[in-house]
């Protein structure tokens, strides 16, 4: 990756977060680059050499293909607890069961969990039964895998956003990460979807026209998709809260997160002071919309970041894609930055408003089941 890139970050604390039980479907771009050319990655190991299992399928699938990681190791899951129960006689009811049952919902239920499956190993050792080399070779399905489905605002605003769509949609427990650069970052830096008004990029030449396609509301929409917004640099607190937060939620969950690029045309040193700005000026406020809440009849949604507190162009005169929109249309661009503002002001009425509103203003737990 670029030095000082704003994506890496991410990725190292997810892998530092979940480890050998990590999953990643990688969409192409930047990451799909980087992050599969070894040994300079960002994904990394533990101490016994262990990290997650990755792969790119295409630009255009990634939510597909994560999704398949979901289906089968929810198979294989399934798969090893019959062949688990088999062994009930010989290796005890008590053990069978502490392992079928096992909550797994943090890092020490999580050890547990791999300490039982390592008397399991332990007890078959000698046993070399067709059965039981079957049942060592499933085994580890039962330490619970997280999967995660990565890539950038090409990806998920634009060309795999049907998918995406449809992933978010199913219920089911996977979790994406969108790395916002705003632009097709590996290709050069053409607009997408995400690229916010007034930003100058290639087929945006004369500055983007319209506002940032807003990802996390559609989201929000459905009632049973964790949602975050997360820029590290800003809070990385709030980063690693919603981060943890979307594991742990059993249905879908979408963290859209900050990253700052060489395509933005900054000085790459102060990425993270350029990403506080932006949660300081509005331009990218932090939230997280938790549905689990609504089942304690609190508001879903949780404003994280205060009320702008510098105007736009704090933030984006240190930007070369927005100090271009001078050049390329001297006479258009005050007005254009105007009515970015305006977007910015509107914008972020919208999320205070829902920050005070109460369970009952949102989808209801019924209709927002997850599976
Ligand atoms: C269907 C398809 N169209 C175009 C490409 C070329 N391509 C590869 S990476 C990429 C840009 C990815 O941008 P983004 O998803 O924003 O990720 P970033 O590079 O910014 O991390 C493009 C256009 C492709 N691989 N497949
Ligand atoms: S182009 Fe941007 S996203 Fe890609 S590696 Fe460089 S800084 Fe990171």
């Amino acid at each position: 990756a670029c030095s000082g890139c704003g994506e890496t970050p991410y990725l190292k604390l997810m892998t530092q977060l979940f480890g050998d039980r990590l999953l990643v479907a990688n969409a192409t771009g930047c990451s799909s680059i980087y992050g599969g050319n070894l040994p300079t990655t960002p994904w990394s190991k533990n101490a016994q050499g262990r990290g997650p299992a990755w792969a790119n399928s295409l630009f255009e699938d990634n939510a597909e293909f994560g999704f398949g990681f979901r289906l089968s190791s929810d198979h294989q899951a399934d798969q090893a607890m019959l062949e688990l129960e088999s062994f009930r006689e010989q290796l005890g009811s008590d053990l069978v069961d502490s392992i079928i049952h096992a909550p797994q919902e943090n890092d020490t239920d999580i050890h547990q969990q791999r300490e039982r499956l390592k008397l399991v190993q332990e007890q078959l050792q000698d046993v070399h039964t067709p059965e039981a080399q079957s049942l060592r070779a499933v085994m580890d399905r039962l330490l619970k895998r997280v999967v995660w489905i990565v890539g950038g605002d090409g990806w998920a605003y634009d060309i795999g956003s049907g998918g995406l769509d449809h992933v978010l949609a199913s219920g089911r427990n996977v979790n994406v990460l969108v790395m916002d650069t705003e632009v097709y970052s590996n290709t050069g830096g053409q607009a997408s979807k995400s690229t916010p008004m007034g930003a100058v990029a290639k087929f945006a030449a004369a500055g983007k026209r319209s506002a940032k396609k807003d990802v996390a509301l559609q989201a929000i929409a459905y009632g049973n998709v964790y949602v975050a917004r997360i820029a590290m640099g800003a809070s990385p607190q709030q980063a690693l809260q919603a981060i943890r937060e979307a594991e742990a939620w059993p249905g879908p969950s979408l963290v859209i997160a900050y990253s700052h690029c060489i395509a933005h045309g900054i000085n790459m040193t102060h990425g993270m002071e350029q990403q506080r700005l932006a949660v300081r000026s509005g331009h990218w406020p932090l939230f997280r919309y938790n549905p689990g809440r609504t089942d304690h009849h609190e508001n879903p949604f949780i404003l994280d970041s205060l009320r702008p507190s510098v105007p736009l162009t704090d933030y984006i005169r240190n930007e070369v894609r927005y100090r271009a929109l001078n050049i390329a249309c001297p006479d258009e661009a005050g007005a254009i930055l105007e009515e970015a503002q305006t977007v910015i002001n509107r914008k972020w009425g919208v999320y205070e408003e829902m920050a005070t509103h109460n369970a009952m203003d949102f989808v209801p737990e019924k209709a927002s089941a997850v599976h």
